[in-house]
């Protein structure tokens, strides 16, 4: 069986090598030559835990090659990129694109399949009309599956076979075929659906966490407001057994949080849109605060460029938006993980007069010795967006200590 991936990035790479690696004829499939070519040279940017050598055991079983040309297959699986414009609104030209092309390659029996993130009804609405030509009917000659990727980045080989899978199929025949073609590798459940509510679900999961997070930031204002922490408040609240109260930040970045949620929106200026507002806002917020501790030009230095602990990953992150913002002053950037903001922490801080926490990564709690620090800064502020230090340890060394979420009197 001969499968075809669409798009060799962060989900697509993984997936076509792990099918090759399952013993499937697979060829990778990319517009851009530049990547096909790094590609079958087994050289690609993306920085993901064994993924090098997994990509060179696919190679080994001669199943894998990537390639320019879309060719006859059995299975096509689109994994290209779905941003959202200027004005927050889903750009589907490279869905739309694969789906022409995968078009006029089709025939009787095929299996299509769609794992991009999509706004709800674009398998039915968008897809199936692309597909479908005089002789050839979706449901009747080829099948058609929504099956939306759910893997975090540095986890996505151990995520894609271990967590739990929707396939929203156009007919009973669609969720069959893409379920046993899945079940080689997956290892969690694998749910049926239609392609509909299975766009839907994929949206709403990061919407549910993107909202969760807005209410934990609201919290945070408001308890500045109200001189209360909103560190100690959320711990007293969470021990309630049916609240959870996630953790305000500077922020929500990555690749996915600010930007699923904007594929609901559609418009409307409700609840999900409000939640978005917030959560960019929190950059307004710590803006403010380190114009009003750091004097005019001042040197700020921001720890962590990543958009989350412990990975490399910077796709919109809080810091670099906020570096932007911060024109006026001279702002230096350090990340342990982030290949081009590594640096040994002591020459980042000399001369500082703001020091702000960004980004709690593990290695901080070592690197990171309060009296040390405050000896090589020319100020003493410290914002700690994260609650990641300890205040007492920052105070009783001299710093001005400041707490995203807290302002007690
Ligand atoms: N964040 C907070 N407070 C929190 C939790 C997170 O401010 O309490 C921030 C993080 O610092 C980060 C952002 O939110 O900036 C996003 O981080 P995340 O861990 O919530 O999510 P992602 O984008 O790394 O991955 C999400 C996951 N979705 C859900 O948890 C519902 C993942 O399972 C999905 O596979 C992924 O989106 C995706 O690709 O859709």
């Amino acid at each position: 069986m001969r499968i075809s991936v669409l798009g060799l990035g962060y989900i697509g790479l993984p997936t076509a090598a792990m099918f090759a690696n399952r013993g499937f004829n697979v060829v990778g499939f990319d517009v851009d030559p530049d990547k096909v070519k790094r590609v079958n040279d087994g050289l690609f940017d993306i920085e993901e835990p064994g993924l090098r050598a997994f990509l060179r055991d696919a190679f080994n079983t001669g199943n894998f090659r990537a390639s320019g040309e879309l060719v006859e297959s059995d299975v096509f699986i689109i994994c290209v990129p779905t941003p959202i414009d200027k004005e927050n609104k889903p750009d589907l030209s490279c869905v739309i694109d694969a789906g022409k092309r995968v078009s006029k390659v089709l025939k009787k029996n095929d299996l299509v399949i769609l794992e991009s993130t999509v706004p709800p009804g674009t398998t039915e609405n968008v897809i199936l009309p692309l597909l479908e030509k005089s002789d050839i009917e979706g449901g009747e000659d080829f099948s058609l599956s929504y099956c939306p990727e759910r893997v975090m980045p540095g986890k996505i080989l151990k995520e894609l076979t271990e967590n739990q899978r929707i396939i929203g199929g156009i007919d009973k025949n669609s969720c069959q075929r893409a379920k046993e073609l899945y079940s080689t590798f997956v290892e969690g459940d694998i749910f049926t659906t239609d392609p509909t509510t299975a766009e839907f679900s994929k949206l709403a999961e990061n919407t549910y966490r993107d909202v969760n997070i807005a209410l934990a930031n609201e919290f945070a204002r408001l308890c500045e407001l109200h001189r209360t922490d909103v560190w100690d408040m959320r711990e007293l609240a969470n021990n309630h057994p049916r609240v959870d109260i996630l953790k305000p930040g500077p922020g929500v970045g990555g690749h996915c949080l600010p930007v699923d949620p904007w594929f609901l929106v559609n418009g409307d200026t409700g609840l999900i849109n409000k939640a978005r507002d917030i959560n960019e806002g929190m950059i307004d917020h710590l803006e403010g605060l380190i114009r009003e501790h750091t004097g005019e030009g001042g040197i700020v230095v921001l720890l962590g460029t990543a958009y989350k602990a412990n990975t490399e990953d910077d796709r919109n992150s809080p810091s670099m938006k906020l570096s932007e913002r911060l024109d006026d002053f001279d702002v230096r950037l350090h990340d342990h993980c982030v290949k081009r903001h590594e640096g040994e922490i002591h020459g980042v801080v000399e001369g500082a007069h703001s020091v702000v926490l960004m980004v709690d990564h593990n290695k901080y709690k070592d690197t990171i010795k309060p009296e040390e620090v405050l000896k090589l800064m020319e100020g003493n502020t410290v914002i700690d967006t994260r609650a990641f230090f300890d205040p007492e340890e920052w105070r009783n060394a001299g710093a001005r200590y400041i707490l995203l979420g807290s302002n007690r009197l």
